[in-house]
């Protein structure tokens, strides 16, 4: 059933399934003139290989170890890691202060020797090492016994906090599952109990039938701009088939989801014409060795951009205090995300003179 066509103008609230709570949708907001913050875009062309740079080949990195004269992607061990292998079994419990020692292993993922690239710019093709390289990494920390939960992510542009416009993700793997991951576990777990089929299949079979939120899709994965999506220009990359986890990606999959993440990318660079920021990252079952049929494996893309390069998203007020809330809404975000090139801006000809 199409939503009610109140909905799509008055304000209302969304239950996201995933996580269990709700985001308010504000429709009429969006004329809603803007005189706050614009941020700086940044848009120094980066050399090809920068003497600087702790990521680039060849360089000393900032405990003084030297990378290798990789050619393609480079794993390692992050040198200021938040979590470490030899953090013991240490418990505090005081009432309501709780306190027990984590552990894990966090790394590093340059995605190219090419200072200069970001994903939107590489090319499916060359994307491809980068999906095997979160694989490998995933696979093999999640075989560890000291491993519960394993977060593949990239973190992207200085208003992100992004420390190095080198293009680089991380890894890291946790003995306890985080937030998220505990919560999205929960409520898949509950749909599965219910319903016997996977939560985001049902999902995803509904919005392609639908479509109005899907941006794009290839043989193996889905874009989507979610129906409960909190970041104006959030969107999730969901597969057609079932898969728990990145070791279950087959080559055809792979190919596929570096095929995905090279359109989303370069649609959101085209967005505002800019190297647009984010943090992405792949959810995926717990790597404690059941099957978790209940899982589904997805990536969200949370962008802070909301109306231009420069004007972005605050989470404060309300929002800090009481539940997320936003104006454009996902099914405007998604209709302007699907109608862009799926060509690089900075690809396109340039106009005769
Ligand atoms: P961000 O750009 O998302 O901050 O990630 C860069 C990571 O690289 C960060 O976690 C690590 C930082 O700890 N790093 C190293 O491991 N070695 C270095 O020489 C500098 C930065
Ligand atoms: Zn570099």
């Amino acid at each position: 059933m199409p939503m009610s066509p109140d909905l799509r103008e008055t304000s209302h609230r969304r239950l996201n399934p995933l996580r269990g709570d709700w985001v308010v949708v504000s429709p009429h907001r969006t004329q809603r003139p803007w005189q706050g913050r614009r941020e700086a875009v940044a848009t120094d062309a980066q050399p090809r290989h920068d003497p600087g740079c702790y990521l680039c080949a060849g360089n000393l990195r900032a405990n003084g170890a030297r990378n290798p004269d990789y050619r393609s992607t480079f794993a390692f061990d992050n040198d200021f890691a938040a979590l470490k292998s030899d953090a013991g079994d240490a418990r505090f419990e005081d009432g309501l202060m709780v306190a027990e020692a984590e552990s894990g292993v966090c790394r590093v993922i340059c995605f190219s020797p090419r200072h200069d690239l970001t994903l939107a710019r590489m090319g499916p093709a060359g994307i491809v090492p980068v999906v095997e390289a979160f694989v490998a990494q995933a696979r093999e920390l999640g075989a560890r016994a000291d491993v519960r939960s394993v977060q593949a992510f990239e973190n992207r542009g200085e208003i992100m906090g992004c420390s190095n416009p080198h293009p680089h993700g991380q890894v890291w793997a946790s003995r306890h599952e985080p937030n998220e991951l505990v919560a999205e576990t929960a409520s898949q777990a509950a749909h599965f109990a219910r319903h016997g089929r996977p939560m985001l299949a049902d999902y995803l079979a509904r919005e392609l039938a639908l479509g109005e939120r899907i941006v794009f899709e290839n043989e193996c994965f889905a874009c989507l701009v979610p129906f409960w999506a909190t970041w104006p220009f959030e969107t999730m990359l969901l597969p057609k088939r079932p898969l728990g986890a990145l070791d279950d990606l087959d080559a055809g999959d792979v190919a596929a989801l570096a095929a995905a993440l090279s359109e989303l990318t370069i649609r959101y660079d085209n967005l505002f014409e800019t190297s647009f920021p984010y943090s992405m990252g792949f959810h995926q079952r717990p790597a404690d060795g059941a099957p978790h049929p209940e899982w589904t494996l997805h990536a969200h893309f949370y962008p802070p951009l909301l109306r231009s390069a420069s004007v972005k998203k605050f989470m404060v007020g309300f929002e800090m205090l009481g539940s997320p809330q936003r104006d454009i809404t996902p099914e405007a975000a998604a209709g302007r995300l699907r109608a862009l090139p799926a060509t690089h801006y900075l690809d396109r000809a340039a106009p005769a003179p």
